[in-house]
């Protein structure tokens, strides 16, 4: 009979619930899921969601969370999940969003009855019954009135690592103050999702951890402690309302007896602070050393890069805490135009054909022959950009209306790369190692010219479910630095684990041509922002 420790990773994302467990020999031993509209028709959301009739205000109910928890734990139990050689549990959680809890409710979560469902004796303890989450982007009036408060946008950025979002918590939070004053008034503890499950499985209030906690405009993120200043620009009393902050790598309590008595975890299991979605992917790609990047290119791009010094920016990216290592950060850069949009330049120039597309590769040189373009098939937000349009440039830096089919393809590959070679920079990314996952990560074509441009090693890594990976991860981590009784760098716990697929390497001429490219993609960028 296998005995092997399990370490669990749970992943609360928007639409969904998962777990996956892992051994300490990275053999994954389960996977389970429950979706949120499919599984719980009874909570009547759309892609776990539910949007106001503008469309701006973006919510979902915790007690969603909660059922979900319920469903998860009762069918791993149904389907003979071994919970007793659980030693250590982490999870992930979407950033951004917030659980905002009634006075005196940390008794009603250390007094939870093993016979009953979560959401049954939880469901009354939520002072907000619908929890903004990230899609939310109806706060732009207390984003500029918290940069104006601190001094401006790149003031903002530098304190707590990204510029006001509408999405980042400050907002939220500013909002709820605002329009429902009673209802903030009724908060005894407001925490992030990621935090809100931990605080489930110890049956009390668990901290933030430092890397989600920096998805909020709230944390200093160079000291690693809430912000004075941000907490009084955003609600007045808010410091006292904000569970503390903690390492990633911290065990935030054992496991509560609810769980050992009806589900069968061992009584001493670790439960490891969770976190956000971005940084367990961080953790799951397994960015350990300063400038590993990884680039994820799906339906939106996103370039993460592991960094010793931040450099938050005004206009590009975030900089958060890393969730592996105490003393370093992680940056993320988003684009909104990803796969699709290399998709619409495929079917307009390559017949609807990836193979055709890789031809129009292959029969074009890098650089394009001069010709360099920018995508905006939708408003973009690196660089931010609200007119969608495409903006060519000759040779010659005279505007073109179109390009030869084959420079078009061409253009949107190399154009985009050069944008994540900037744009990273900017925020302090310098690239040592690239990683490259998501659909568009098969493409050969596309990764030669990825190494060209950042000319470094491209690998690629076939991992769709990172952040439950990376809390599963994170568990193993957390749970290694608490036995061993001093912190042990992720690299070393990571040590035996499965290697990722073989590299393109670069061609030093060709990055050397990208290189001298970039200040004249830079000038042509800069006249094709809104003005
Ligand atoms: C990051 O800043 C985001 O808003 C999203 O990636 C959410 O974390 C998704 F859950």
């Amino acid at each position: 009979m296998d005995t092997q420790p399990l370490f669990l990773g749970l992943d609360l994302s928007t639409q969904s619930l998962k777990a996956i467990a892992i051994t300490s020999g990275f053999q994954t031993a389960a996977e389970f899921s429950v979706n949120f509209d499919s599984d719980l028709p009874a909570f009547r959301t759309h892609g776990g969601v539910h949007r106001s009739a503008d469309g701006l205000t973006v919510t979902s109910p915790p007690v969603m969370w909660l059922a979900a928890m319920d469903l998860l734990l009762d069918r791993m139990k149904q389907a003979g999940f071994p919970f007793h050689r659980v030693v250590a549990l982490s999870g992930s959680g979407q950033q951004h969003g917030s659980v905002f809890l009634k006075p005196g409710r940390q008794e009603r979560l250390a007094r939870l009855d093993a016979t009953r469902p979560l959401a049954d004796q939880l469901k009354d303890i939520f002072s907000v019954s619908h929890s903004p989450v990230w899609m939310d982007s109806s706060t732009t009036a207390q984003c500029r009135a918290l940069e104006q408060a601190l001094g401006g946008p790149q003031a903002v950025a530098d304190l707590t690592g990204s510029r006001a979002f509408e999405r980042f918590t400050a907002n939220q939070i500013a909002k709820i103050h605002q329009t429902r004053p009673a209802d903030y008034n009724n908060s005894e503890r407001i925490t992030l999702v990621s935090a809100f499950a931990a605080s489930l499985f110890i049956g009390d209030y668990a901290p933030i951890d430092v890397s989600d906690g920096s998805g909020m405009n709230l944390m200093d993120l160079r000291n690693r402690c809430w912000a004075t200043p941000a907490l009084q620009a955003t609600a007045p009393g808010l410091g006292d309302k904000l569970s503390p902050l903690c390492a990633s790598h911290a065990v935030v309590g054992t496991i509560h007896r609810y769980f050992s008595t009806r589900y069968g975890f061992p009584a001493d299991c670790l439960v490891i602070a969770f976190s956000g979605d971005n940084p367990c992917s961080f953790a799951g790609l397994r960015l350990q050393n300063p400038g590993d990047v990884a680039i994820s290119l799906g339906t939106s791009d996103t370039l993460f890069g592991a960094l010793t010094q931040p450099a938050p920016s005004a206009t590009e990216g975030h900089v958060f805490a890393s969730p592996i290592d105490p003393n370093g950060y992680m940056a993320m850069i988003v684009y909104k135009n990803g796969s699709l949009t290399r998709e619409d330049v495929r079917d307009r120039c390559a017949r609807g054909s990836w193979q055709e597309f890789n031809a129009a590769l292959e029969r074009t040189v890098p650089g394009n022959g001069g010709h360099i373009g920018f995508f905006f098939k939708d408003p973009e937000i690196t660089p931010p950009v609200l007119t969608p349009g495409i903006h060519r440039f000759g040779p010659d830096a005279k505007r073109m209306t179109a390009f030869p089919a084959d420079h078009e393809v061409r253009a949107v590959v190399e154009g985009q790369m050069l944008s994540m070679r900037l744009h990273s920079s900017h925020v302090g990314i310098r690239p040592c190692s690239v990683l490259a996952t998501g659909g568009a990560s098969v493409n050969q074509g596309i990764l030669k010219i990825m190494a060209d441009v950042f000319g470094c090693a491209v690998h690629t890594a076939n991992q769709p479910n990172s952040a439950a990976f990376g809390a599963a991860y994170r568990a193993l981590h957390g749970w290694t630095c608490s036995t061993r009784k001093r912190f042990i760098p992720f690299a070393e716990v990571m040590r035996d684990a499965p290697p990722f697929a073989a590299a393109i390497t670069p061609d030093p001429e060709n990055h050397a041509l990208y290189s001298r490219m970039l200040p004249l993609y830079e000038e042509r960028e800069k006249s094709v922002l809104d003005s």
